[in-house]
């Protein structure tokens, strides 16, 4: 996500019905976080279907000379990787060659797109000149996660599969892989939106993102971001702490805590959704699994960043005993409640 998108004024709401907040609540359950899979049954396959490298639509021999490029220059990209074997080599070529005259999956064009897009950042300095920077401690499984500031990428409710909002770096500066937000739009410190102007609208179904069903979306909620400053951001990892399971108000007190009073707003989120594409280094748990069990293996936990693991957005909460309480309860602290939340609210 967004330097901004965790701005220093909490997202607007907008009001929406009942019905259409909360019909998918099993579904929201089952995806909370990203677990790792089980590495020893694993079996690494190849990221695109077909050898089309540069989303043309087909394979060619331009696809050819692409590969062959990383190949001399003994430089591995798990994209190119046609036999999955974390090596490029003549094996690649021979399977690239024998695809040419196929035509490519709207997945792999779309997986090509976002190589494009990020191909420059596997350079961190390239990526900290247009305006990256970490907005994550390092984690395992993730490394930091960064993005651009200001207002890069693709936010708010449309997914753009050539535009991810932000990279996976690890902690060795090498980046693994790239992700996708869909959620709420960013504030500016004035507490203007910016575009797409997407207010939050709880949403419990994932989205529909990359050609076909393998894309396994996984949520975040009650968000805080503890150490963010937009207008001057710090390219340590360590100056981060993302937190979630909170209330706008426990975000505050944890940011005051860590700036020493400094901070007057918490940078905080109600709900988002994400995705992870490991583009660079072969996942065995899949192109487009929620977590690299090799990544920053010494790292934190993500499981430790869940504040509150037995509170769920959509469960009932004393002040709003019904579906979906506990988000209403969260809101109902940034002054601005959804629709929803005064039907039969116990207040
Ligand atoms: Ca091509
Ligand atoms: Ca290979």
């Amino acid at each position: 996500m967004h330097k901004n998108l965790a701005g220093s004024t909490v997202i607007l709401i907008q009001a929406l019905s009942a019905s259409a907040a909360m019909a998918q609540h099993s579904e929201m359950q089952e995806h909370g976080h990203a677990a790792f899979c089980d590495v020893s049954q694993a079996e690494p396959t190849p990221i695109l279907g077909v050898a089309d490298f540069d989303a043309s639509g087909s394979v060619s021999e331009a696809d050819l000379e692409l590969l062959q490029d990383r190949v001399d220059a003994s430089d591995y990209v798990a994209f190119f990787d046609r036999n999955a074997d974390r090596r490029l080599d003549e094996a690649d070529l021979e399977l690239a060659r024998q695809d040419i005259g196929s035509r490519s999956a709207p997945r792999d064009q779309q997986l090509a797109l976002a190589y494009q897009h990020t191909e420059p950042f596997r350079d961190r300095e390239t990526a900290i000149r247009k305006g990256y920077a970490p907005f994550t401690q390092t984690l395992h499984g993730h490394g930091a996660h960064w993005s651009q500031h200001p207002e890069g990428g693709g936010l708010g409710y449309s997914f753009v599969p050539g535009n991810p909002v932000g990279l996976n770096y690890a902690s060795d500066g090498t980046l693994w892989g790239v992700f996708y937000y869909i959620g709420p739009s960013g504030s500016r410190d004035d507490g203007s939106m910016y575009p797409p102007r997407h207010a939050f609208r709880p949403f419990p179904e994932a989205p529909e993102g990359f050609e076909g069903d393998e894309d396994a979306w996984h949520w975040h909620a009650g968000t805080c971001f503890v150490g963010l400053d937009v207008n001057d951001p710090s390219l340590d990892p360590a100056d981060y702490e993302f937190l979630e399971r909170l209330s706008p108000r426990e975000c505050q007190a944890r940011a005051r805590e860590a700036s020493g009073g400094q901070v007057e707003q918490p940078n905080w989120v109600p709900q988002f959704h994400m995705l992870h594409v490991w583009l660079y280094e072969l996942n065995p748990c899949g192109t487009f699994a929620g977590a690299h069990p090799e990544l920053d293996v010494n790292a934190a936990d993500p499981a430790q960043s869940i504040v509150h693991p037995e509170r769920h957005p959509e469960a009932p909460h004393p002040d709003f005993d019904f579906e979906g309480g506990t988000m209403c309860a969260w809101l109902s602290e940034t002054g601005t409640t959804p629709e929803y939340c005064a039907q039969g609210a116990v207040q």
